[in-house]
């Protein structure tokens, strides 16, 4: 039997991450630790599996007989758009840790708005005592946007935690409990929700989807008073001049945001000081590398059983 072609790795970890995962991973095949500068020049003719994350653009030629390209995340809008990308099978990264991770983030940062958490920590810093009385759960509609892998977990966690969640995706969704909309009910959607959860992957479609237009048309005067707007998806579907524009003129009451249009975000932007903003590093749900390893081994499974690949990416819609 011929010997089976090793895995090539490339991920935006450190090569002490990479190299520890790979001790466990792909024992019936190896592996080549692309992230190690002591492999950078190994020669990739003869890889048919590569898992990556944003490789160099030269890794195609490189390695010219690739049959499966596994993602290092979910998302893969930043995969899609390297040059010289071979019209192969592309499968994403879903996984129960990384979903679980996300829930518990988007959980997190519902409730914080809801007991207004940045308040009480002003108060804190002033020792100043000032008992709330805001709404519960039930007063606040949370609208998804992107009912996949990741919105569908989220939804469920919120609504255990007792918020009215709405749910808008490009094709309509059935979910038990869960008012759903598509593209003609965008507007109305906008008009029911509270907090506005994005967790879009970004395409051409989505791109700068969360404006000032958008915003203004967030229920206004519900039980939060004024509508807040959460953001793990990906940061160039927001215009972040709009989010700043509308925290200021109080078309907004808040924000959390985890990706930005530029990662890390400049020391200077004027979102990192505005009130009721809550930022976080693009850490909302960050891969596990062992999960990603198991993952990726699964998938060559099936693939060499003759089984159908799981979560490929669809080229066309660009997610
Ligand atoms: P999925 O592909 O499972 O779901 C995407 C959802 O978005 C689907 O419901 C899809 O609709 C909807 N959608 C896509 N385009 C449109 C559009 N133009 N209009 C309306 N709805 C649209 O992705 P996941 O849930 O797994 O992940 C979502 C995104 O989260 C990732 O692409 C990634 O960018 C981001 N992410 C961020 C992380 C972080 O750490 N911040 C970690 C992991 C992911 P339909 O169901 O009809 O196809
Ligand atoms: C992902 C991410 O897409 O971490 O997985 O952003």
């Amino acid at each position: 039997m011929p010997a089976k072609s090793p895995v090539l790795v490339d991920l935006k970890f450190s090569p002490e991450t990479v190299a520890k995962a790979l001790e466990t991973a792909f024992a019936d095949r190896g592996s080549i630790n692309l992230v190690d500068p002591a492999n950078k020049g190994a020669d990739l003719r003869h890889v048919d599996y590569a898992l990556l994350w944003k490789p160099d653009a030269d890794l195609f030629d490189r390695a010219p007989n690739l049959k499966v390209i596994f993602s290092g995340g979910a998302g893969v809008d930043s995969m899609l758009s390297i040059a010289g990308l071979p019209d192969i099978p592309m499968v994403r990264f879903v996984d129960r840790s990384l979903t679980t991770r996300m829930s518990e983030w988007v959980v997190m940062q519902c409730l914080m708005h809801l007991r207004d958490v940045q308040g009480h920590f002003r108060n804190q810093r002033q020792h100043v005592w000032v008992p709330q009385h805001g709404p519960e759960a039930a007063d606040v509609t949370v609208g998804i946007m992107g009912l996949g892998v990741l919105g569908c977990d989220a939804a469920a966690k919120l609504k255990i935690m007792g918020f009215n969640v709405i749910g808008w995706s490009r094709s309509r969704k059935e979910i038990d409990g869960i008012e759903t909309f598509d593209a003609g009910g965008f507007d109305e959607f906008l008009a029911r929700t509270d907090i506005l959860v994005g967790l879009l992957p970004l395409t051409q479609e989505t791109t700068g989807i969360y404006n000032a237009s958008l915003f203004s048309k967030l229920r206004r005067h519900g039980a939060l008073g004024k509508p807040v707007f959460i953001n793990a998806g990906r940061g160039k579907s927001q215009v972040q001049a709009d989010i700043a524009s509308a925290i200021r003129t109080g078309i907004l009451g808040g924000a959390s945001l985890d990706v930005f249009a530029v990662e890390p975000l400049s020391a200077d932007d004027p979102l990192w000081t505005l009130e009721n903003v809550i930022i976080t590093p693009h850490d909302s749900a960050v891969s596990d590398e062992k999960s990603l390893m198991r993952h990726v081994e699964e998938q060559i499974a099936r693939f060499e059983r003759g089984e159908p690949l799981q979560h490929l990416v669809d080229r066309g819609r660009g997610y």
